[in-house]
């Protein structure tokens, strides 16, 4: 914790900068929000800046998403970063859902006519990544210290420090795309913002390995001793996952308990198929449940993460920072090119209106598939007439697809 004097010291007044640049967007945050808006922004002649807290290699090197939107794709496109995607992303036209020995399958193409890509978080940015850096692209790693200036004013801008060096960006536009434990959000006065969360009592223990997947498409599993997510990358790199304790670290899971664990939890004819292997990749993600209202304030405007948190069940996270990005990116262009301020002015309302209906369907699935600590009986029986009525039930098939495969922007 710092100290009120050096507190000071990041507050908006600090000392004469080693560099001052001006840009139109300054964007906080290299990770798929802040990388997908300043790559549509310059596909439009509008020029931006990401300031990263980390490098390239460690954003990189983080595990998550792997379940693209039909609007992320169209994003992509748009973007020019959609090539490898296409050649190397697998389109799934359903999803399998099991509880207990029972499973069924949920044709997304049947009922919506779209299907969602498996593509790894990790390739969508990479593929940023090298778009950003072939358009010469200013992006600043290893930034310390990122402060947000006369965001309530028409001239705000940034203050950082890099290599122990302070710096100043003047600039039209601040977006705040540097996930939950960025400093976009709490810019935003206390008595100005409001909060919404539901922390779940479990986690997600999740492993990488070079193994094929048990089937070719997901399995989402409702068990007995909880939930467990079949996923993968490609043909010889599978991504699963179980419902854990909030108390366990990875460390507490040997290679062997998790792959006993995981046959116990999916379909027996599923689990004789399993072929196990090393995991390169073991981590556990907590679950919750957040939004942050409004998520513009003045000339700063949040994105993805840094506004709002879904348990990963539905695969809702990295899709609402994508349409988070659309409605910035195309009120930012309604600016620029039309003078108007019609888009940025309705930005947060709109973003809002699309992240509840996210929040809903994830905690929907959620509530659907894990075994909660407290669970009684009956809520179990629910639990089991729910799954039979989406099981039997084209609307409820419906209903689930057309969330799945990501509702309209
Ligand atoms: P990100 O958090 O990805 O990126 C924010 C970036 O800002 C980071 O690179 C960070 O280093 C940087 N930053 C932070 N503070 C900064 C500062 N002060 N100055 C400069 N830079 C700063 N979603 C799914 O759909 N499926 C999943 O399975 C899934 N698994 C997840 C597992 C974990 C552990 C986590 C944390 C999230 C998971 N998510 C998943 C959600 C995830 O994919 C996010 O929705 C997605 O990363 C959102 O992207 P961003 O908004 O760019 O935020
Ligand atoms: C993943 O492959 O990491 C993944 C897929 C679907 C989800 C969550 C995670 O709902």
């Amino acid at each position: 914790m710092r100290n009120d004097a050096q507190l000071a010291f990041y507050t908006c007044t600090p000392p004469c900068h080693s560099a001052l640049m001006k840009t139109q967007v300054t964007i906080i945050g290299g990770g798929p929000s802040g990388l997908l808006l300043s790559q549509l922004l310059h596909v439009r002649g509008i020029d931006s800046v990401v300031l990263e807290r980390k490098t390239k290699d460690y954003v990189l090197g983080r595990i998550r998403a792997g379940v693209l939107e039909r609007g992320l794709l169209d994003l992509m496109r748009e973007a020019g970063v959609a090539d490898r995607m296409e050649a190397e992303g697998y389109p799934h036209d359903g999803t399998l859902i099991s509880y207990g020995d029972e499973m069924f399958r949920v044709d997304f193409t049947k009922h919506t006519g779209h299907a969602v890509m498996v593509y790894g978080q990790t390739e969508v940015t990479r593929d940023l990544y090298a778009a950003r850096e072939a358009a010469g692209g200013a992006i600043i790693y290893n930034v310390e210290d990122v402060v947000i200036c006369d965001a309530d004013s028409d001239t705000p801008y940034v203050t950082y420090t890099v290599d122990g060096k302070t710096a100043r960006i003047n600039c039209d536009f601040v977006a705040g795309c540097d996930g939950f434990h960025g400093v976009s959000r709490n810019t935003i006065p206390d008595n100005v913002r409001r909060e919404y969360e539901k922390i779940y009592p479990f986690g997600w223990l999740g492993i990488l390995s070079e193994t094929p997947p048990v089937n070719h498409e997901l399995i989402y599993a409702n068990s007995e001793r909880g939930f467990a997510l079949c996923s993968m990358r490609n043909e010889n790199l599978s991504r699963y996952y179980i419902q854990c304790s909030l108390s366990d670290s990875p460390s507490d899971w040997t290679d062997t308990a998790f792959w006993e664990e995981l046959r116990r939890r999916i379909p027996a004819d599923q689990a004789k198929k399993l072929v196990t292997g090393p995991s390169i990749e073991k981590s556990i993600a907590p679950l919750r449940s957040f939004v942050t209202e409004p998520m513009r304030w003045g000339r700063l405007f949040l994105c993805g993460d840094a506004a709002h948190i879904v348990p990963p069940t539905g695969a809702k996270g990295l899709n609402t920072a994508a349409s988070d990005v659309h409605y910035l990116y195309n009120g930012l262009r309604d600016y620029y090119e039309n003078d108007s301020t019609a888009g940025i002015d309705s930005y947060s309302a709109k973003a809002l209106a699309r992240v509840w209906k996210a929040e809903r369907f994830s905690w929907w699935f959620s509530s659907l598939m894990h075994r909660y600590p407290d669970q009684s009986a009956f809520d179990h029986r629910i639990q089991v007439a729910e799954l039979e009525f989406l099981r039997s039930n084209d609307a409820a098939q419906q209903a689930m697809a057309e969330n799945y495969v990501g509702l309209p922007y």
